[in-house]
């Protein structure tokens, strides 16, 4: 006879296989061991210092560029990695931004529209987390409406010549790579750039009030000067970087849970032991009806998540699909982290507990990767057949 886990209402873990379960626990041990003693005071100091050192870890663990074959990358399933994707953002979506981008950004541009040179230069570095990847599709001036976008590479006898500036740009003052999509005279097209090229730079973004302890930077492009075979060969067009997206908000999906879960942990605990009229708060009806809305939308997103984690293994999964995931996991992860910080009252806005950072934190993911707003448009023309962006 099955028992009711208050962790597990549903028993989604009987989806998982063997495989699946170690992949969670291997992860989920590592967060609680190098992430969680340290996060609130990276947090509170707006920095994550030791990236590099996470990213090595990492990249041992294999969960950088983990669904890709090949070039010392884990070839593990999509389920797989979108489990490593909640395990992370339990912990900090920042941390789960750094996997986000290292892998389903950078390494999956090159992996999917680089030359087998370029595969072999970047990706075995970049798998072991030796090497830093950035993904520069943002400007100051286009964000939601990437194809409007500014930043020119123009020719200059068979080298190119990259002008422009990138913003909001995840890992970017850290990174060793970074992918800058560009406007060419043949349409928009992906450009390999080493960090130590002369005319580029980095500057970081600081006086965020969300995602502190993830490097956010401005990438300036000055005549950056490029040997011909820094383009990605197999792309032209916006469906390179969108392409690309699909499979970082797949990641999101699953990350968006991670922090639901930990705030709705975080509430569910202080519930059964803080006490208020002479009993646990966890006793009174409205505290009830919180939390079981709270394990309502979680487990939901969750099961959501692992259905789009199969879709995808099977090679079924849709962009829209993607963006009903996104649209919904994360607006109801931001709503899970808010009702858990009621239930916390005063010490709901504390950095002793982890559901304020996770609230601020998920501001940020409710505007990258896609909007909200985008998303209801994708989902708005696919059910209408009817274009809205313009
Ligand atoms: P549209 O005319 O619809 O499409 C242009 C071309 O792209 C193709 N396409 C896609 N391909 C693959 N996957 C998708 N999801 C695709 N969506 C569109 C489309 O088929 C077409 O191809 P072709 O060959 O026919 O030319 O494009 P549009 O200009 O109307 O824009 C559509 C819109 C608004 C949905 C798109 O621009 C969009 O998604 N905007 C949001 C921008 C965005 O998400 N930026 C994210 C930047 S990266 C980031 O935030 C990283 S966060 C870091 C972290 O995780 O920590
Ligand atoms: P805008 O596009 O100016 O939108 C402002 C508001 O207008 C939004 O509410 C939007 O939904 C709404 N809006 C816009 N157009 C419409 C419309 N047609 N109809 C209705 N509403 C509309 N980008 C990268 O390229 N790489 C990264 O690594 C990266 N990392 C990031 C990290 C952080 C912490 C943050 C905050 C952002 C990051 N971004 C990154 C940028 C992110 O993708 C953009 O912020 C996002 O795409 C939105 O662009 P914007 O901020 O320019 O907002």
């Amino acid at each position: 006879a099955t028992t009711f886990d208050p962790h597990d209402p549903l028993g989604i873990d009987d989806l998982l296989t063997p495989e699946d379960l170690a992949v969670r626990d291997t992860i989920r041990r590592w967060a609680a061991d190098r992430v969680l003693p340290h996060i609130a005071e990276w947090y509170e100091r707006g920095e994550l210092p030791v990236i590099r050192e996470l990213t090595r870890e990492l990249g041992a663990m294999g969960a950088l560029g983990m669904p890709l074959t090949g070039y010392g990358c884990a070839g593990a399933s999509a389920v797989q990695y979108g489990l490593t994707c909640l395990e992370l953002e339990a912990a900090d979506s920042g941390i789960r931004s750094l996997v986000s981008v290292q892998g389903s950004l950078a390494m999956y541009a090159i992996h999917r529209f680089g030359s087998e040179e370029q595969r072999q230069r970047w990706l075995p570095g970049m798998a072991a987390g030796e090497l830093i990847g950035c993904f520069g599709l943002t400007e100051p001036d286009h964000g939601s409406d990437p194809a409007g976008m500014r930043t020119r590479a123009k020719r200059d006898g068979s080298d190119w010549l990259l002008t422009g500036r990138k913003m909001w740009i995840t890992n970017g003052s850290v990174a060793d790579v970074a992918v800058v999509w560009a406007r060419t005279d043949d349409g928009i097209r992906g450009f390999l750039v080493p960090t130590d090229s002369p005319g580029f730079s980095a500057p970081e973004i600081t006086h965020k009030w969300s995602l502190r302890a993830s490097v956010t930077s401005e990438l300036v492009l000055d005549e950056v000067r490029l040997p011909a075979d820094a383009v990605l060969p197999e792309v032209t067009g916006l469906r390179g970087p969108l392409g690309c997206l699909n499979h970082a908000r797949y990641g999101i999906v699953w990350g968006a849970m991670g922090a639901a879960r930990s705030s709705f942990e975080s509430a569910l605990d202080y519930a059964r032991t803080r006490e208020q009229f002479g009993r646990p708060i966890g006793g009174f009806q409205l505290t009830q009806a919180k939390l079981a809305d709270m394990a309502l939308e979680l487990h939901k997103g969750i099961l959501l998540a692992h259905h789009l984690g199969s879709r995808m293994d099977a090679g079924t999964l849709r962009p829209e699909q993607v963006s009903f995931g996104k649209l919904n996991n994360v607006r109801e992860a931001i709503d899970i982290c808010r009702t858990a910080r009621t239930v916390l009252g005063a010490n709901g806005i504390s950095l002793e507990y982890p559901v304020m950072r996770h609230a601020t934190n998920l501001e940020s993911v409710l505007t990258y990767e896609g909007t909200v707003e985008m998303h209801q448009l994708v989902l708005g023309k696919a059910l209408t057949g009817l274009d809205a962006f313009r």
